[in-house]
């Protein structure tokens, strides 16, 4: 084994850029590709990745770090002969993807700095959970699409379909400037064409000087505060939400679940009714495969998913961020809640990778442990919906004869009308709560 010192590669011109984050623990196992690190520059940000496979010894910089090409920033071990060293060839095969010289954030003559634009690309649209999957990515015209990683990543920020792009570059290469005139041309051209209140013509939000009232602090968003800030307002603002609410009564659910408490134990395994949510989320989507599409960005079609993945909103001290129960609908209860405990541990101390995050078909946003009778989510768009739980409670329900205090659980499931109508959604809903309300459903 030996240690191999890991410097800042060619920032294609920048001076010196931030480190905004530590991608891994002291110790960590690495693979070649692996991020390391997140630099941001004033202009975009980067993973280095890892040169090498090999174990973490140490960091040589901290978050909030300034530093330039050529400083070191970690210590790795590796083996003595690194065979797994990232070759020239993979590097020069990137640098052909990177953008002109004159468009890309970074020179795309630097080949590592080619595979950070890349890598930074695939890591802002991970945490969203959602670009990953726009239609876009997933139709064939995706691959059609001439442009470069950092107007991707670009379109993807402005939550613009590249489609639709006309390009001006040489042989019709979309440049950054042809996704910003498409953005202004479409902000203009809404108002103006209906001279009504309609378009984004949305007036800003006031900057004031807040000193003026006492004392502040000015601190800088994380890198998943900022692509959840921008990945909510684009949601919010392309979406057309409805949210409809329900109240499931989960006396008996709960009353099964605390009786797993005994045998969770044994198993290591906590049961919370978001393993129950999860399957009951799973088996209605299967029921109502239209909850399962996501619209086409021309408006002309939509991608019916046939696999059934469910992703869980977490709640942690660096943002929200929303890992992906894979194949949901084929998973018992007890695996379920492994996965619900496992995810939401990696989420909590930052371990999530990349794929960790990609490939959900709608989401789950649990509450219940926090408290609320009720919110509505916003929906994690290109999923058509998001089921947002509150904490259950007792309530006197009426059983015909009599009030009966029976545990009921607060639902609100947001859907973008676009392609779900209320009847659509009211099925949907209502499967849940009858899922729910008798789990004996869940296993047939
Ligand atoms: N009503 C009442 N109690 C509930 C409940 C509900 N709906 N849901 C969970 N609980 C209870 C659990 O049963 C557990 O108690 P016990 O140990 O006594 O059984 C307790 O709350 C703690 O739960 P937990 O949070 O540790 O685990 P969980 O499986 O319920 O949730 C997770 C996991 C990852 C969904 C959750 O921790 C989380 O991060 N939620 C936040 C999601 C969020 O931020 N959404 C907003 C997104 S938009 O801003």
């Amino acid at each position: 084994m030996a240690i191999e010192t890991i410097v800042v590669p060619d920032l294609g011109g920048a001076e010196s850029v931030d480190v905004i984050e530590l991608s891994l623990a002291q110790g960590d196992t690495v693979g070649v590709e692996d991020s390391l690190l997140v630099l941001e520059s004033d202009k975009a940000t980067m993973d280095v990745p890892s040169p090498h496979e090999g174990q973490l010894v140490k960091y040589l910089v901290a978050e909030g770090d300034t530093v330039k090409v050529g400083d070191p920033i970690a210590e790795l071990e590796i083996q003595a002969d690194p065979s797994q060293e990232v070759s020239n060839e993979a590097a020069e095969s990137l640098d052909a993807e990177v953008e002109d010289a004159a468009e890309a954030t970074v020179a795309p003559e630097a080949a590592p700095v080619a595979k950070i634009e890349e890598k930074a690309t695939e890591f802002d649209v991970a945490i969203s959970s959602s670009a990953v999957d726009l239609p876009l990515a997933d139709s064939e015209s995706a691959d059609d699409i001439y442009a470069g990683p950092a107007v991707r990543m670009l379109a993807r920020e402005l939550g613009v379909d590249l489609t639709s792009v006309p390009g001006s570059g040489p042989r019709g290469r979309i440049l950054k400037d042809d996704v910003n005139d498409y953005v202004k041309r479409a902000l203009s051209g809404g108002a103006a064409e209906s001279g009504q209140d309609t378009g984004a013509g949305i007036p800003e939000i006031p900057q004031i000087d807040f000193s003026q009232f006492g004392e502040i602090e000015k601190v800088k968003l994380t890198k998943i505060q900022k692509v959840t800030a921008n990945n909510m307002q684009r949601n919010w603002l392309n979406v057309p939400h409805v949210t409809q609410f329900d109240g499931a009564d989960i006396t008996e659910m709960d009353s099964f679940r605390k009786s797993l408490k005994a045998e969770g134990e044994m198993r290591g395994v906590r049961v919370t009714p978001v393993a129950f949510l999860v399957k009951a989320i799973a088996t209605a989507l299967e029921d109502n495969p239209g909850f399962n599409r996501s619209l086409v960005g021309d408006g002309e079609s939509y991608i019916q998913k046939q696999y059934c993945n469910i992703g869980m909103a977490v709640d942690t001290p660096r943002g929200l961020v929303v890992p992906v129960i894979r194949n949901a609908s084929s998973m018992g209860i007890w695996e379920i809640a492994g996965e619900v405990a496992q995810l939401a541990e990696k989420a909590r101390e930052g371990k999530l990778k990349p794929s960790d995050m990609q490939g959900g078909c709608f989401t789950l946003s649990s509450l219940g442990a926090i408290g609320g009778n009720g919110f509505t989510p916003i929906v994690n768009a290109p999923e058509l919906g998001i089921l947002g739980v509150s904490k259950a409670q007792m309530k006197p329900v009426w059983n015909g004869h009599d009030f009966e205090p029976r545990l009921m659980l607060p639902l609100a499931l947001s859907y973008d009308h676009r392609l779900i109508n209320g009847g659509d959604a009211g099925r949907f809903m209502t499967q849940i709560v009858k899922l729910l309300s008798d789990i004996r459903h869940l296993a047939l």
